[in-house]
């Protein structure tokens, strides 16, 4: 298994599991995320992928869905 980089996000404007699916949805369209943590109640995003991702695409992805991220850690 190749090394997983996981990166977390605080992403706000989410209210509910509708908003968690679709940041998911967006997410889920880069390739090398092999998991995706979305909380709406606490607004954090953790991405844990088989190469960096880099953040553009993340807050992109997250733009597209609607809400904006931030890199936390
Ligand atoms: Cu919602």
């Amino acid at each position: 298994m190749a090394c997983m980089a996981t990166t977390e996000y605080q992403v706000t404007g989410m209210s509910c599991g509708h908003c968690e699916a679709s940041v998911r949805e967006e997410l889920s369209k880069i390739g090398t995320i092999q998991q995706i943590a979305v909380s709406a109640k606490t607004g954090k995003l953790v991405i844990t992928s088989s190469e960096p991702v880099a953040d553009a695409d993340v807050v992109a992805a997250v733009d597209e869905a609607g809400y904006q991220a931030v890199r936390v850690a």
